[in-house]
């Protein structure tokens, strides 16, 4: 049977190979590998706690936060404090921000092409672009036939040079695209107006963080004071600059994303393929009250099996019998026989046993992966956006469902249509409209808290390592844009002793598991029908759809565990 092998994956954050399986133009069976290793977990043993989320933020570089903040919150659960008020809105602020900002670079930069023929949209006429943008997006003052006309001059100037440059090596012409030449301009002239919006919007990281990405985070609060008349603090022109930021963010994803989804999508509405695996998790973020406590969270928990929306079954990430690692296919051991770890006995330890120098195949019987294999109840999970829509939609939350409701009616769609690759870009729009809203909500409460007088961002009863218990463990959850996302930490004597970082891209683009399960990523791929095989862009529709991020999946270090560098801190 003929084999499709794309390796590497591009316009994903790390090294993803996929091999599929071919039979009369549709694949049957496929593999999700996971080509790189890094190596934070095994680093931050220990170390001081307190310092863990500076090497686990940079576990990643597109989710520019999530690491820390998870590591913070595994510390705060591990010894018991809670942060002020204001440290917890400041962190869902950034929550948010970075969320908006990754879901509409995914779209633009590391997904449209899936859908849009960059090429093609050189046969545009401006002014009927013009009126097809005003149609789409009423409210956007961009959309003039003279500035779709400049975006096509520059397009022709890169293709006339022979140089697509950031278009090179698209499937130009596939008969999967389906867009009209003005849909694929419009959608063009957003990509590179996206590029200059998406680095003003993370300057809210900077105001709270001092930098992006990897903005500064602290166990017990957030590293910044609040004074809105000082100079040395963030002041009230501080929270200014933020509250623009908020507005840039809230606009673009009004009047620029959210409508360019649904008018590309309106042309997609047969690709019912990539649904994949029906079980769904969410570990819930965006806490109004405490992380302790999830029933005040705004993004959902829960777990679904079988697309039963009408049971959400509890998800507890301290559960030993729920979630657990398994390595039948990837390149570690385990002491022991323990088969699955959950992540709190978990190890981290390598044995390559894959091929060495250049190679055709993998032995997908055997190990094929850095990646292990996270199970909920040994079920294999999806998590993410469409996670996130589908157990919010089960638990009836209804700033979610009338989201959900809007987007589906816009697009004439019933909800079944979400388990779909279609389904899963159009979650991510969906909940991008509806953080925008939460951004707002929390700094609108934050300046009604400064203005009541409260101005703590710390809370410094358990910084001293002297006040923990001599052995504690803790779990730091957050919904990390590619999902739910866990740190789990172990704590003896003021030092880690232990950590697992379980993240969204390893529960998707995991290997199979012990019971031969595939992953959400192999098992999405199954069934996809592909027009041209030796071009096969339903397999990357499907795969980008996830947003894979393999730095994040893996986080391992060399292999021959050779020292790389040395840092001398002081103490
Ligand atoms: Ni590197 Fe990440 C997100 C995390 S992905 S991007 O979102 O955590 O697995
Ligand atoms: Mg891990």
């Amino acid at each position: 049977m003929p084999k499709i092998v794309i390796d590497p994956v591009t316009r994903i954050e790390g090294h993803l190979r996929i091999e599929a399986q071919v039979e009369n133009n549709r694949v049957v069976d496929a593999w999700s590998a996971g080509t790189m290793i890094r190596g934070l977990e095994v680093i931050v043993q220990n170390r001081d706690p307190r310092d863990v989320w500076i090497f686990v933020e940079r576990i990643c570089g597109v989710c520019t936060l999530v690491h820390a903040m998870a590591s913070v919150r595994a510390v705060e659960d591990a010894v018991k404090v809670r942060i002020p008020k204001n440290a917890n809105l400041i962190r869902n602020i950034m929550f948010c921000t970075q969320l908006i900002h990754d879901h509409v670079v995914h779209f633009y930069h590391l997904h449209a092409l899936d859908w849009v023929d960059v090429v093609n949209a050189l046969k545009a006429d401006p002014k009927a672009t013009a009126a097809l943008a005003q149609t789409v997006s009423p409210g956007n003052p961009r959309s003039s036939a003279g500035y779709f006309k400049d975006t096509q001059d520059r397009l022709k100037a890169l293709v006339d040079s022979g140089q697509l440059g950031i278009f090179t090596n698209g499937y130009w012409g596939h008969p999967a695209y389906k867009l009209p030449p003005e849909a694929n301009l419009l959608a063009v002239a957003h990509y590179l107006e996206a590029l200059t919006w998406q680095k003003d919007i993370v300057k809210i990281h900077t105001v709270f963080g001092g930098r992006n990405p990897h903005p500064n985070f602290l166990v017990g609060g957030v590293p910044c004071s609040l004074d809105p008349n000082s100079d040395d603090n963030i002041n009230i022109e501080r929270l200014n600059l933020v509250n623009q930021m908020i507005e840039l963010a809230a606009a673009f994803v009004e009047q620029v994303y959210v409508p360019d989804l649904l008018a590309i999508a309106s042309f997609y509405k047969d690709v019912t393929y990539g649904g994949g695996l029906p079980n769904y998790l969410c570990f819930g973020d965006l806490p109004t009250d405490d992380i302790s406590n999830p029933d005040s969270y705004l993004f959902p928990r829960g777990v679904i099996l079988n697309r039963n929306l009408s049971e959400v079954l509890e998800c507890d990430p301290t559960d030993p019998e729920q979630i657990k690692e398994y390595i039948d296919h990837s390149w570690y051991e385990y002491s022991g026989d323990s088969p699955g770890r959950h992540p709190w006995e978990g190890e981290t330890t390598l044995k390559y046993t894959g091929p060495k120098g250049e190679y055709q195949e993998l032995d997908l019987n055997g190990k094929y992966s850095w990646l292990k294999a996270p199970r909920w109840r040994d079920h294999p999970m999806e998590v993410g956006p469409l996670a996130r829509c589908v157990v919010a939609y089960a638990k009836g939350m209804p700033e979610w469902k009338d989201t959900i409701d809007l987007v589906l009616t816009k697009l004439g769609l019933p909800v079944s249509a979400l388990f779909s690759t279609l389904g899963r870009t159009a979650a991510r729009g969906i909940e991008t409209k509806l953080t925008v809203h939460y951004l707002r909500r929390f700094y609108d409460e934050l300046i009604a808290n400064i203005q009541q007088g409260d101005i703590a961002t710390f809370n410094p009863a358990k910084w001293d390592p002297g006040t923990w218990s001599a052995d504690c463990k803790g779990v730091g959850i957050c919904e990390a844009p590619r999902g739910a996302l866990g740190h789990w930490i172990h704590i003896k004597n003021g030092k880690t002793f232990n950590y697992q970082a379980v993240v969204p891209t390893t529960w998707n683009a995991s290997p199979r598991d012990e019971k031969g399960q595939r992953g959400a990523y192999e098992a999405s791929l199954i069934g996809t029908p592909l027009a041209n095989p030796d071009q096969p862009v339903e397999i990357l529709r499907t795969i980008h759809s996830f947003d894979p991020c393999l730095a994040c999946g893996i986080h391992l270090l060399d292999c021959e565990k050779k020292e790389i560098t040395r840092v001398t801190v002081l103490n």
